[in-house]
């Protein structure tokens, strides 16, 4: 298995309750490193040009409204097949439905405030981490 890259963000609840230590924690404790890191106020451009796949979607306006309220830490995360390592620490969108152990189980608050997010393909990832990160920034 290849060693590959993924986009992940951790959400306003997150900073909000100052647990992004926690987030990260559990992230390295699955075998994943944080590549790049910073952390930032998305404008509602930058946020609704990020989820423009969901801007059909009902929740949207919600969801872009909660990814502004307050800072967020957007990273680059590395590791054997990251993409899909760094879903499975994530859990399920709905925290009610996430498996023990994960980090939407032990720290979301809600399907929308649901503490991270996650890349869904390789092809994303790419997409996701030129969206937030120049090459020089991610150092390794
Ligand atoms: P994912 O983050 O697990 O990949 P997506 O379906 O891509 O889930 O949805 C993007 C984000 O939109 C979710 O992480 C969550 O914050 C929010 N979201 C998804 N479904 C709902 C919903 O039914 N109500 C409110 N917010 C939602
Ligand atoms: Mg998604």
């Amino acid at each position: 298995m290849a060693t590959t890259r993924t986009f992940s963000i951790i959400k306003p609840d997150a900073t909000r309750r100052n647990i992004t230590g926690a987030v990260v924690k559990m992230l390295e404790e699955a075998g994943l490193r944080v590549v790049a890191s910073k952390r930032i106020h998305m404008t509602r451009e930058q946020a609704e040009g990020f989820y423009a796949v969901h801007r059909e979607r009902s929740f949207f306006g919600e969801l872009v409204d909660f990814m502004i309220s307050g800072p967020v830490v957007v990273q680059v995360l590395e590791g054997e097949d990251a993409m899909q390592r760094n879903r499975d620490i994530m859990g399920a969108t709905n925290p009610a439905n996430a498996a023990p152990g994960t980090i939407r189980k032990e720290l979301a608050e809600s399907i929308e405030a649901n503490t991270v997010h996650g890349s869904d393909s390789d092809e994303n990832a790419a997409i996701e981490i030129a969206y937030f990160f120049k090459p020089e920034e991610i150092v390794g």
